[in-house]
């Protein structure tokens, strides 16, 4: 749908389908909203590290981290509310494409939090573009059991060497010359 704005640079190319108003509605809010939307986070930046980072540009109300809905861990996003626009604004310029935890991570207006907004959509539990996602992090992508064979994680999937593919690792550690044992097989 065209935007009814001329000034694009204070809007977002993303269409929340949940948000129930109209276009106009819709732009109206990302125009006022003092909450941005922190997307292509590593799974392992914590609170903490966020709170670092976008406290640079202004002072934060709340962080709220992006979680898998089955598992209840971070998967990738999060929503930082400030207090005030100017610094809504400045976090969208100036933060977005900064390198956390290796990755490039993108700053985007949102329209405002609501509760629930902090669970991934995706079928899998996580964010539903991860499900098209390739680039995971490297020292996820490999798993080595007692330093012999290596396991790698391709869409929450486990495959061994030879092509098995498995769902779920029991006691694992992740990283390389970590150990783990298998618990469950597809
Ligand atoms: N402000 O860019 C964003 C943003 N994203 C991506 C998610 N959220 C965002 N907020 C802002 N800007 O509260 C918010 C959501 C929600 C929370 C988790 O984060 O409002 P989600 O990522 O799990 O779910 O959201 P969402 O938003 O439904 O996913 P997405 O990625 O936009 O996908 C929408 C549709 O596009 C789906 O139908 C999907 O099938 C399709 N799609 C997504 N990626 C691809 C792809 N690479 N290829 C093909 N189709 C794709």
């Amino acid at each position: 749908m065209a935007s009814l704005f001329k000034d694009q640079s204070k809007l977002s190319q993303y269409r929340d389908r949940r948000f129930l108003g109209s276009q106009e509605d819709f732009e109206q809010a990302l125009l006022a909203s003092t909450t941005v939307y922190i997307g292509n986070m590593s799974f392992y930046t914590t609170e903490e590290q966020v709170y670092e980072l976008f406290s640079r540009v202004g002072e934060i109300k709340k962080i709220i981290m992006g979680l898998d809905k089955n598992t209840k861990t971070p998967c990738g996003f999060c929503f930082v509310l400030y207090y005030s626009r100017e610094d809504t604004e400045d976090a969208v310029k100036y933060i977005s494409g900064t390198i956390l935890d290796d990755r490039p991570i993108r700053v985007d207006f949102d329209w405002g939090f609501q509760e629930g907004r902090q669970w991934g959509r995706g079928r899998s539990g996580g964010q539903v573009r991860d499900e098209y996602r390739t680039d995971y992090d490297p020292d996820i992508l490999l798993i080595s059991i007692y330093g012999k064979a290596f396991f790698s994680m391709v869409n929450k999937l486990w495959y061994s060497p030879e092509g098995f593919c498995f769902t779920k690792l029991g006691i694992i550690r992740s990283g390389r010359g970590g150990y783990g044992k298998l618990v469950q097989r597809e």
